[in-house]
C-alpha cells in the first residue's frame, strides 16, 4: 500500500499530459464527436493566480472534463488579458517596459496552471498585448469606423484624476473608478465612442435566448440599458426660434408642469440664460462642476438651482412657466431638460418647495395634497385639471395626450435608453493604438488594413508618467506620419483602446490562433461557436459581457458569425473569502494559493472548492478542510489500488448490494452535474468510496469484481474535481489511457431499483422510530434523517450529547 504523496502525483501526470498533449482539441474533420466549447474567463496577468483563480478555474474544469469524459471534442483554451494599466503603473516604478512584468507575470501563470492540472488545449495560447492579437483590435476597429460605429465627439467624459485618464460609464461605479477606487470627476474632451446605443434594442431583446443565464445578470443588464416608455414633448422657449425637445415618462402629467428645468451644464442653459441671470448662473455652473453623477442625482441632497431669466410655453395649455438651471438633471440624459411635475415626481417637488414654485395635482390618487405634505403622489389615479384627458386613468392618458400632440406636431411617443455610448479612448500607453491618422485636410483617416498593426512606439519608465495626455503623444517621431490619403503631413491619433475591447472578441481568436487573414477563421468560428459555457464573475455584468454580446452582435451583422449571442450559459462563481471577509491586505487574512497547494496538494485544494458549497456561493476559506479533503482522496486512492480482479472482467457476478450503490451514485452524479450541484456530487463520491471500503473490508473482499466496477466509477467521477489522483488510481487499476476519457459511465436502470431495509433509531437505549432508508445510506444522511424525526425529537431537549451511527440499520442517540 502507497502513501498518498500529492506532490509525486502532480509531478507524473503534468509531465504525462504535456508529453501527449492530452487536451488539445482535435481540429480534424473526420472525427465524429459533437463539439463543446468551455470558456473561462482569461486572468489578467497581476502576479501569480490567486484563491479567485483557483476557484473559477476549478469550477470551470469540471464542466470541461465532464464533457470530455461524455465524449464530447472539447475546446477549452486559455489566454492572457495582458494590456492595461498595472503594469504601466509597475514599469513606472522600475523605470522598465510594461511588457517586462507583463510577459513574466503570464509566464508565472502559466506554470501555476500547469501544477493546477487545468485541462487547458495549451496550442490555442493568446497574449492581447502580443502585436498578432492587438492587430486585430484595429482591423475590427476600421471596420466599425466604416459602419458609422466608431467616431469621435467631444462632450463630458468620466475623469479619473489618479489614472488620468478618461473611463467608460460602466468603469465609473458609485461615482468612483473601478480600479483605483478615487472620485471621477467630470472633463470636456473629445473621445472615441462605440455606437453601443445603436444596438440597445437588440441587447435588450437577445435576453430570451440566454436562459442559460443567472438571472440576477439578466437583471443588471436589463436595468443598465435601461429602456423606458413615454413621450417626446416639444416646448417653445421665448425669444428662442427652435422648440425645445424634453423626455418624459409621464406626458398624461403634462398640464401639471409648472416650471421647466435645463442641466446646468447643458448647452442650452448657457445660450438661453439672460443677461441679468448670467452671472449668477456661472457661479452656480462652476460650484456643480466638482460633483459627480452619483451625487447630482442623490434624492437625499438638498436641491439646488439658479433661475434662467426666461420663460417656456407649456404646449398643452399655452401656460408661460419659468426655466431654470439644476443639477439634478442632467445632460446626457433623454433631452438635458424636462419638464417639471412637482405633484407627481419627489425631485421636482423638493426643488419647487424649495424656490417657491407652484405646484398643481393632476392626478387624483386620493393622497393628500403634495403641496402640503411634501410627499409628491408619483401613482396611478384618475386625471384632473387636464382638460381633455379629465376622467381618464394613467394608460389611457398617455396614449390620448400622445395622439393630440402628434396631431399639433408639438410632441411624438417615444422610447429613451440610459444605455450611453462606449466611450473607448484612453491616455494611457499599454494598449492598442486607435488607428486613425487625423490630417489637416482630409480630417480622420483609418490607417489601411494592410499598414497593420500599428505597434506601440518603445517607452518605458518615466516617459509613462499620467500627465493627462497620452503617453504616445511624446513620441514625436511615431506620431509625425504622411496622410495615406493625400501624401500630406498628418499625425496619429495618440490615445489608445479600453482593454475591454480586447475581450470583447477572444474568445473568437481561440478558434483559429494562428490565423492570418482576419481577426478569426470564420469557418473555425462556424463549427465551434457559440461558447456552451462560460465561468466568471458577476463584476463583469455591464462591462465585459455587456460589450462582448455587442461585439457578436457586429460581427453577426457583418456576417462574419451566424450566431448572435456569444455565450449560451453563464455561470457566476462565489468569490474565496476569508474569516467571513474578503481577503485584503490590511485585514492581513489573505491566503496565498501556492501555499495551500504545497501543503495539501493540488487535488484536494480544487476538491476543497468545489466541495464547499454550489459554486456560486461565496467560500469560506476559515469554514473548510483541505487536510479533511487530501484525507479523503488517499482513502480514495487506496480503494483504487487494492483492487485485485483484472480489468475487464465482468461485473455481472459482483455483490449485487454494492453494484447497487454504484449505479445509484452514477444516476445521481449525472443530475448533479448537469444542474451545476458540483458539490453534492463530491458527497456522492465520498459515499461510494465508503462503500467499497466496506466491501473490501468486511465484504466479498478485492477481488470482486463489484468493487472494480466501484472503483472504476470512481475514477472516473473523481476526474472532474482531482484529476491527478483520478490518474494515479486509473493506472493502478490497470487501465490505460488517460482517465479523462474513460467514458462516463451509464447507470443501469436494473439496478436503480429503491429497495430499503429498516432502520431503528433508538434515544438512550430505547426504540423510538423506525426509518425506510435505502441500504447504501450514508452516516451524514442517516444522522440527519434521524434527527429529523419528530418522534424523536419529544425525546430529545436541545442537542444530543452523542449520536452514534451504524449505517442502514441502527441509529443511537445519548440526549
Ligand atoms: C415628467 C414627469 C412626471 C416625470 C412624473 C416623472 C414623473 P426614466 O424612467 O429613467 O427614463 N428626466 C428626463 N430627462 C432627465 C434628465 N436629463 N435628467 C434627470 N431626469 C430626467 O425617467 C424619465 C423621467 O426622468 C422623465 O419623466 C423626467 O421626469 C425625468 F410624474 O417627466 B418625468
Ligand atoms: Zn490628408
Amino acid at each position: 500500500m502507497s502513501e498518498y504523496d500529492p506532490q509525486a502525483l502532480q509531478a507524473k501526470w503534468q509531465q504525462r499530459w504535456e508529453e501527449q498533449d492530452t487536451f488539445r482539441a482535435s481540429e480534424d474533420p473526420a472525427d465524429p464527436r459533437e463539439r463543446r466549447y468551455m470558456l473561462d474567463m482569461f486572468p489578467y496577468p497581476s502576479g501569480d493566480l490567486h484563491m479567485g483563480h483557483g476557484e473559477v478555474f476549478a469550477i470551470g474544469d469540471v464542466v470541461a472534463r465532464y464533457w470530455m469524459q461524455q465524449g464530447y471534442n472539447v475546446l477549452h483554451p486559455i489566454g492572457w488579458d495582458s494590456f492595461g494599466l498595472p503594469a504601466e503603473n509597475a514599469a513606472i516604478k522600475r523605470n522598465a517596459h510594461p511588457a517586462e512584468w507583463t510577459y513574466a507575470n503570464i509566464e508565472t501563470q502559466a506554470n501555476s496552471f500547469r501544477r493546477y492540472g487545468i485541462a487547458f488545449d495549451w496550442s490555442r495560447r493568446l497574449h492581447t498585448s502580443d502585436p498578432d492579437y492587438y492587430r486585430w483590435n484595429q482591423w475590427l476597429f476600421n471596420r466599425f469606423f466604416e459602419r458609422g460605429l466608431a467616431y469621435r465627439k467631444g462632450g463630458l467624459v468620466n475623469w479619473c484624476p489618479n489614472d488620468q485618464t478618461v473611463l467608460a460609464n460602466e468603469q465609473v461605479v458609485a461615482g468612483k473608478c473601478e480600479r483605483c477606487g478615487a472620485d471621477v470627476i467630470r472633463r470636456e474632451l473629445t473621445q472615441w465612442y462605440f455606437k453601443i446605443t445603436d444596438y440597445a434594442q437588440r441587447l435588450l431583446d437577445d435576453m430570451a435566448q440566454l436562459d442559460g443565464w443567472p438571472e440576477r445578470l439578466l437583471t443588471m443588464q436589463r436595468n443598465w440599458i435601461g429602456r423606458s416608455e413615454g413621450a417626446d414633448v416639444l416646448f417653445e422657449i421665448e425669444g428662442r426660434d427652435e422648440p425645445v425637445h424634453v423626455y418624459t415618462t409621464r406626458p398624461d402629467t403634462l398640464f401639471g408642469a409648472t416650471f421647466f428645468v435645463v442641466a446646468v451644464d447643458a448647452a442650452l442653459a448657457a445660450e438661453i440664460v439672460t443677461d441679468e441671470q448670467r452671472a449668477a448662473y456661472e457661479a452656480y455652473r462652476a460650484e456643480t462642476a466638482k460633483l459627480s453623477d452619483i451625487e447630482r442625482l442623490a434624492t437625499d441632497k438638498e436641491k439646488t438651482g439658479v433661475f434662467l431669466g426666461r420663460y417656456a410655453i407649456n404646449p398643452v395649455n399655452g401656460e408661460r412657466i419659468p426655466v431654470w438651471a439644476a443639477d439634478y438633471v442632467l445632460a446626457d440624459y433623454g433631452h438635458g431638460a424636462i419638464m417639471a411635475v412637482p405633484a407627481h415626481d419627489q425631485r421636482d417637488l423638493d426643488f419647487a418647495l424649495k424656490f417657491e414654485l407652484p405646484v398643481k395635482v393632476v392626478v387624483h390618487t386620493g393622497l393628500a395634497d403634495p403641496g402640503e405634505t411634501g410627499e409628491a403622489t408619483p401613482g396611478e389615479g384618475v386625471l384632473v385639471n387636464s382638460g381633455p384627458l379629465d376622467g381618464l386613468d394613467k394608460t389611457e392618458a398617455i396614449a390620448k395626450i400622445i395622439e393630440v400632440l402628434e396631431v399639433d406636431g408639438r410632441g411624438t411617443g417615444a422610447v429613451n435608453f440610459r444605455l450611453r455610448d462606449w466611450l473607448l479612448s484612453r491616455q494611457r500607453y499599454w494598449g492598442t493604438p486607435i488607428p486613425i491618422i487625423h490630417c489637416p485636410d482630409c480630417g480622420e483617416v483609418p490607417v489601411p488594413d494592410e499598414q497593420l498593426p500599428v505597434t506601440l512606439p518603445d517607452l518605458r519608465g518615466e516617459a509613462l508618467a499620467p500627465k493627462g495626455v497620452s503617453p504616445l503623444a511624446s513620441a514625436t517621431e511615431w506620431v509625425n506620419v504622411e496622410c495615406p490619403k493625400c501624401s500630406g503631413p498628418a499625425k496619429r491619433d495618440t490615445d489608445t483602446m479600453d482593454t475591454f475591447v480586447d475581450s470583447s472578441w477572444y474568445f473568437l481568436r481561440y478558434c483559429s490562433p494562428g490565423f492570418n487573414d482576419g481577426p478569426f477563421d470564420v469557418e473555425q468560428v462556424r463549427k465551434w461557436g457559440p461558447i456552451d459555457q462560460y465561468v466568471g464573475g458577476i463584476e463583469h455584468a455591464v462591462l465585459h459581457l455587456l460589450y462582448s454580446r455587442f461585439f457578436t452582435k457586429v460581427l453577426h451583422d457583418m456576417g462574419m458569425v451566424d450566431f448572435s449571442e456569444p455565450f449560451l450559459r453563464m455561470l457566476n462563481q462565489g468569490q474565496v473569502i476569508n474569516g467571513g471577509k474578503a481577503m485584503s491586505k490590511s485585514l492581513g487574512n489573505g491566503v496565498d494559493l501556492g501555499k495551500q497547494i504545497d501543503d495539501f496538494g493540488v487535488d484536494a485544494v480544487r476538491l476543497t472548492m468545489v466541495f464547499a458549497g454550489p459554486p456560486e456561493d461565496d467560500i469560506d476559506w476559515a469554514d473548510v478542510s483541505p487536510a479533511a479533503s487530501q484525507k479523503f482522496l488517499a482513502r480514495a486512492l487506496r480503494v483504487m489500488s487494492e483492487v485485485t480482479s483484472e480489468p475487464g472482467v465482468s461485473f455481472d457476478d459482483g455483490d449485487p448490494e454494492l453494484r447497487k450503490v454504484t449505479h445509484h451514485t452514477i444516476d445521481e452524479a449525472t443530475k448533479l452535474v448537469d444542474s451545476y450541484r458540483f458539490n453534492v456530487a463530491v458527497a456522492r463520491m465520498m459515499e461510494l468510496t465508503s462503500a467499497a471500503r466496506k466491501a473490501i473490508d468486511t465484504g466479498r473482499g478485492p477481488a470482486d469484481p463489484a468493487v472494480r466496477e466501484a472503483a472504476e466509477t470512481l475514477a472516473i467521477l473523481l476526474s472532474l474535481v482531482a484529476p491527478y489522483t483520478a490518474e494515479e488510481g486509473w493506472e493502478r487499476l490497470g487501465r490505460t489511457g488517460s482517465v479523462s476519457f474513460g467514458g462516463w459511465p451509464v447507470a443501469d436502470p436494473a439496478l436503480l431499483v429503491q429497495e430499503s431495509v429498516t432502520c431503528v433509531v433508538q434515544v438512550a437505549g430505547k426504540v423510538r422510530d423506525r426509518l425506510e432508508v435505502p441500504p447504501g445510506i450514508g452516516e451524514d444522511e442517516l444522522r440527519e434523517l434521524a434527527l429529523a424525526s419528530e418522534k424523536v425529537a419529544s425525546y430529545l431537549r436541545g442537542t444530543p450529547r452523542k449520536v452514534i451511527v451504524r449505517a442502514p440499520k441502527l441509529v443511537n442517540i445519548v440526549p
